[in-house]
């Protein structure tokens, strides 16, 4: 049995929908958008020249598709980490050791849009080990590693579009979920079919992806295969709900055009209630099935310095018939978007972006009603749990377009309002509002420190906003995006500092500067170097030629390349520079750009190896040189390369230490 909807007048809902729309885009100015402005908040921001800020923010950088880091409280941006896009800053995507990073089973990939950073966990709280985050619309999800600050795994997921449900972390990482927003007809079968035969042929598919607990390695575990709805986000269970996992879907309509009509039909969507523990003991007995589909995983290794990408061919799906009892859905107030799950893991908080209401459902009850069957239908093969019987209680009268929420340490929640622009603090026993602040403006995702763990720091909440007018000097069409410092350790928040951020930041997740700082790698161990070009001296550096390929083993040193002349190269050879930063100090990278490279540059850090590209499409004299001012005689770190005409008779030779060989 189909769900009851109660279909209200279409032409009051279009209207109620361009109302929304108009007041969200519009995004009217709060009256009292100061008014709670903190007097003491320049003290409260301040770092001091010379002095750390508390916490490391992660703030994922939406379209840009890379993650941002800035320190808390101040607002500082420390590092842009590239992931999901090219970075020109250091070479991501464009050195021949990085571009397979990028690599997907379409091919490369250079830009994707990445919303939600989650930490490694074990307890249920940060281990400061890993960063998580999806790439949305080709979807992956990419790991990075907290000791150098670099991705160093990404995964594809097949059968999915639109992972936005993703990249969320059990209590102790055992596994990363992910979702598909977009349903599609999976990669196991034929995809050419009519867009209009959505209902038989579009499902969604939620990804389990096992972590290593010592390397971090990340493998596609396995699939659930469930009806064509729109899975938008999702959380784990904690403490007494660890084991289940949940998520929102709107679009129960399933609906596949005009969605902000067709989709905002029903009074009710879903939340997804998933016993990923059940389903365990069903692969354990041979449940699921093994099917086609392809998808990459890249790995970067931190000792030859290059990343490889493999393809797989298979992955094991799970069907509804095999989940009768591992999958419930419960009825949810209208098109909701987040679902958070409190410290304690008993409530689930569900927000409605057309809703009136937050639901905040309570395990206990889910599963009495499981166990009572109190059940009010079914949809596709999946029993649908009665509302009341799920429900612990509504908070009346939030305010409208509830996004996102987060706990503090004290029992309360923070609700992000798109549409009326502000956060609504409230009791999680009680139900009861107790504060409300604005945001300037359209506030999406809200982070409180350690908001998403059992066990919270508190203190700080950072609010991330989009549309953001007149926050800071304009700057041509396109402006920045407004990150909010509010603290929360009274009983009101107050608002410390607003700070605008890169590309469009979505969700962040923040840890206590102390849990990491000493254990960041200040520079790789050259001796330890695998790469198979590396030169770990300057005897070792040399040109070597292998038919049209032109290897140089290069060195960096302040203020020296070596080779730094090199003539013998014809056009159409493909020139490999293999640049091995022989530093071996912290913060000493070397920087390598030749005239006229189509390719890109590098940037290598101490002891490390990374190579351009280079296809030489004229003859003359090329100019290279380090790009990154290294020391006071950093303008002498250059050098030239001559090209001459293909079956030149130049012979190859290069200059070390001013004596040239191979004349
Ligand atoms: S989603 S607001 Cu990915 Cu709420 Cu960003
Ligand atoms: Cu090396 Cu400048």
């Amino acid at each position: 049995m189909q769900m009851k909807t109660q279909r209200n007048e279409k032409q009051l809902l279009i209207t109620l929908i361009m109302l929304i729309t108009i007041i969200g885009l519009s995004s009217c100015r709060p009256k009292s958008a100061t008014s709670a402005f903190s007097e003491d908040a320049a003290v409260k921001t301040y770092v001091a020249p010379g002095n750390y800020d508390e916490f490391y923010n992660f703030v994922s950088g939406g379209f840009s598709g890379q993650l941002a880091i800035y320190g808390l409280p101040s607002g500082r941006l420390l590092k842009v980490i590239p992931v999901f896009s090219v970075n020109a800053e250091n070479g991501w995507g464009f050195s021949e050791e990085t571009k397979p990073m990028l690599n997907t089973s379409f091919g490369e990939v250079p830009w994707d849009d990445s919303h939600h950073p989650n930490l490694s966990m074990t307890n249920g709280e940060y281990d400061g080990r890993w960063v998580f985050i999806n790439a949305n619309n080709t979807p992956r999800i990419a790991r990075i590693d907290l000791k150098t600050f670099k991705t160093v795994e990404m995964l594809e997921l097949p059968n999915s579009a639109g992972n936005h449900p993703s990249a969320f972390v059990t209590e102790n990482t055992e596994y990363i979920v992910a979702g598909t927003r977009f349903s599609i007809p999976p990669d196991y079968v034929d995809g050419d079919v009519p867009i209009t035969s959505y209902k038989e042929n579009f499902k969604g598919h939620i990804s389990f992806i096992s972590v290593d607990p010592v390397t971090g390695e990340m493998k596609l575990s396995f699939q659930l295969a469930v009806p064509g709805f729109n899975y938008d986000l999702s959380h784990p269970g904690k403490g007494k709900s660890h084991g289940w996992f949940f998520f929102t879907c709107y679009n129960s309509e399933q609906a596949h055009t005009h969605l902000e009509v067709n989709a905002s039909q029903n009074d009710k969507d879903f939340v997804l209630a998933v016993n990923w523990k059940k389903i365990e003991e069903h692969l354990r007995a041979g449940k699921g099935e093994k099917v086609k589909c392809r998808y990459a995983h890249n790995m970067y290794d931190e000792k030859t310095h290059t990343a490889t990408s493999k393809i797989f061919e298979e992955t094991t799906v799970l069907n509804v018939e095999d989940l009768k009892d591992c999958l419930y859905y419960i009825p949810c107030p209208k098109s909701p978007h987040g679902i958070d799950v409190d410290p304690s893991g008993e409530y689930i908080v569900a927000s409605g972006k057309l809703a009136t209401v937050i639901p905040v459902f309570s395990f206990d009850k889910i599963q009495k009603a499981i166990e009572e069957k109190s059940f009010e239908g079914e949809t596709e093969g999946i029993n649908i749990i009665n509302y009341e019987a799920a429900l612990y209680g509504e908070v009346q009268n939030p305010g409208l377009g509830a996004l996102h929420t987060e706990f503090d340490e004290k029992g309360n929640a923070y609700t992000s309002f798109f549409v009326s622009s502000e956060i609504v603090k409230w009791n999680v026993k009680d139900l009861q509002v107790l504060d409300r602040i604005p945001s300037t403006y359209s506030i999406g995702h809200l982070s409180v420190m350690g908001g998403d763990t059992k066990k919270p720091y508190g203190k700080y909440l950072v609010a991330y906003n989009k549309i953001t007018k007149d926050r800071f000097l304009p700057t041509g069409p396109e402006l920045a995006q407004c990150a909010q410092l509010i603290d929360i350790s009274g009983d009101k928040m107050k608002l410390l500092l607003d700070f605008p951020t890169i590309g469009e930041p979505h969700y962040a997740v923040a840890l206590p500067a102390d849990m990491i700082k000493d254990k960041q790698i200040q520079f790789y161990n050259l001796a330890e170097n695998k790469h198979p070009y590396v030169a770990r001296s300057q005897k070792e550096a040399k040109v070597v030629r292998e038919g049209n390929v032109v290897r140089v083993y290069m060195t960096a040193i302040r203020s020296h390349m070596a080779p730094d002349n090199i003539e013998g190269i014809m056009l159409g050879d493909t020139v490999y520079f293999h640049l091995t930063n022989i530093e071996q100090e912290w913060d000493i990278p070397h920087g390598f750009a030749v005239k006229g490279n189509t390719n890109a540059e590098l940037l290598v850090m101490p002891g490390e190896t990374q190579t351009l590209k280079w296809v030489p499409s004229r003859t003359g004299i090329f100019s290279f040189y380090c790009t990154d001012f290294c020391s006071a005689l950093h303008q002498e770190m250059q050098g030239y390369a001559r090209v001459s005409a293909k079956g030149s008779n130049v012979p190859l030779s290069y200059t070390l230490d001013d004596k040239t060989t191979g004349k």
